[in-house]
């Protein structure tokens, strides 16, 4: 490629001739090329990951923006992610079927093109959730005073099971968005949280009866928390919430119903993800986990996993890693909107997967590092003393060993960039 010259001083500011719109493919399939470390198809479907049809469907709208990509179907969003090697696709009811055909013929014709779909992909449905949050009909959230949106809402989630056991998915997952309000006092916290309860018992009584006429296990349940949006004040807004809840004595079943937490949910309240997970671990909660990026305080700005925060999302791994989380990796995220579609699966996907297991694969290259493993054994033995009772002797026992800390915050580092391997930059 021709360049014009640089501006003096300044290598950055090189630039090259227009690119003409034809050509503008190509030139993204050769830099990703470039970029090499990609995995191929068969290495990624080895992993328990998810690709939702909302993300890879998301046209990049928002409240203040219009769309930047055309609408795509699930035929498309299933082949997609097959070729890329995304071996588990999960839907939201309404990404797929629309709200006047729930529970009709019309869905289990949909159902049906579905699993064609799948099948001839090769590609295997995960997880299904239904949508109670974006429709006129959750204005007021899923356990509204009214009712009848109460009685509707548990139509959603009983027939959300049935369509997850016909496709065979594993998981359901509920994330109540709505379940909070904008104005204050009009609405009872605790009749509202006991009106969600009912909705999801009838979700795993209906489960129950279906997944013994079918002989397949009940699915997994699991709630989402989200600190901020859609609503101002959220009644369930974390992890930990939910998981009070799970035991507050509401759920008649609560031995089927755990957590899909959101690294990004957690992240944006200011919350340590690491510590929300363990403590998901700890409840032995942790079923689903979905994996995106973003930034402190801020809205959910849904980035892709490593893009933001590559250290802790070595540490995340390193903490699932050593704890036997086997569930899926749900790839939650947002295509940015300056991605085209060609860019949605041949670097935005691809480049999320490849991170994925790059850390995944770090991650258990940091459990077998030998530094870290001295070092942590060192720590936890301690430098002894005859008299537990004596703090300066306890505190100096230990006094150099702490200094360990720093190092092994500084070998992951290493990890992560590649200097445990010898790497090495120029002084010049
Ligand atoms: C919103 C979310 C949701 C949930 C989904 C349930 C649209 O911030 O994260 O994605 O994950 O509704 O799976
Ligand atoms: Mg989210
Ligand atoms: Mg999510």
């Amino acid at each position: 490629m021709e360049s014009r010259p640089a501006k003096s001083g300044d290598i950055r500011s090189s630039y090259m001739t227009p690119i003409p719109e034809n050509q503008q493919q190509a030139l993204v399939a050769r830099l990703i090329k470039a970029c090499g470390g990609a995995y191929s198809p068969e290495t990624r479907r080895k992993y328990f990951i998810s690709g939702p049809q909302w993300a890879a469907a998301y046209q990049g709208q928002a409240l203040f923006h219009a769309p930047t990509r055309p609408t795509v179907d699930f035929e498309f969003v299933i082949r997609k992610y097959a070729e890329i090697g995304i071996g588990y696709w999960a839907t939201h009811d309404t990404d797929v079927i629309p709200t006047d055909a729930l529970g009709k013929d019309r869905q289990w014709e949909i159902v049906d093109r579905i699993q064609k779909s799948l099948a001839g992909n090769g590609v295997r449905c995960s997880m299904v959730t239904a949508e109670t949050f974006h429709h006129a009909v959750w204005a007021a959230g899923p356990a509204a005073e009214a009712p009848e949106v109460r009685e509707y809402a548990k139509t959603r989630v009983q027939n959300m099971v049935e369509v997850g056991h016909e496709l065979g998915a594993g998981f359901t997952v509920y994330w109540p968005g709505s379940l909070g309000y904008y104005v204050q006092g009009a609405i009872d916290e605790i009749d509202t949280l006991r009106w969600y309860a009912e909705t999801l018992n009838a979700a795993c009584e209906r489960d129950i009866e279906i997944a013994a006429k079918k002989s397949r296990p009940v699915l997994k349940h699991c709630l989402e928390a989200k600190p901020f949006e859609p609503q101002a004040e959220i009644l369930l807004p974390t992890s930990d919430a939910m998981l009070a809840f799970i035991a507050s004595g509401l759920l008649k079943h609560p031995q089927m119903v755990g957590l899909n937490p959101e690294y990004l949910h957690e992240l944006m309240w200011g919350a340590a993800p690491r510590a929300a997970l363990a403590r998901a671990l700890l409840a032995g909660k942790l079923f689903h986990f979905d994996i995106n990026d973003g930034y402190r305080l801020k809205h959910d700005v849904d980035i892709g996993v490593g893009l933001v925060n590559p250290l802790d999302w070595l540490n995340v791994l390193v903490l699932l890693r050593s704890h036997g989380y086997n569930g899926p990796f749900n790839l939650d995220y947002k295509p940015p909107r300056t991605t085209s579609q060609f860019g949605v699966f041949e670097v935005s996907f691809a480049t999320a997967v490849d991170r994925f297991i790059t850390l995944w694969e770090m991650a258990g290259e940091a459990i077998a590092d030998p530094i870290i493993g001295e070092a942590t054994a060192a720590l936890r033995a301690g430098g002894g003393t005859t008299d537990v009772r004596d703090a300066e002797a306890v505190t100096r026992a230990n006094r150099e060993l702490l200094t360990l800390h720093e190092l092994i915050a500084h070998r992951l580092v290493q990890i992560l960039i590649g200097q445990h391997r010898g790497r090495v930059f120029s002084l010049g």
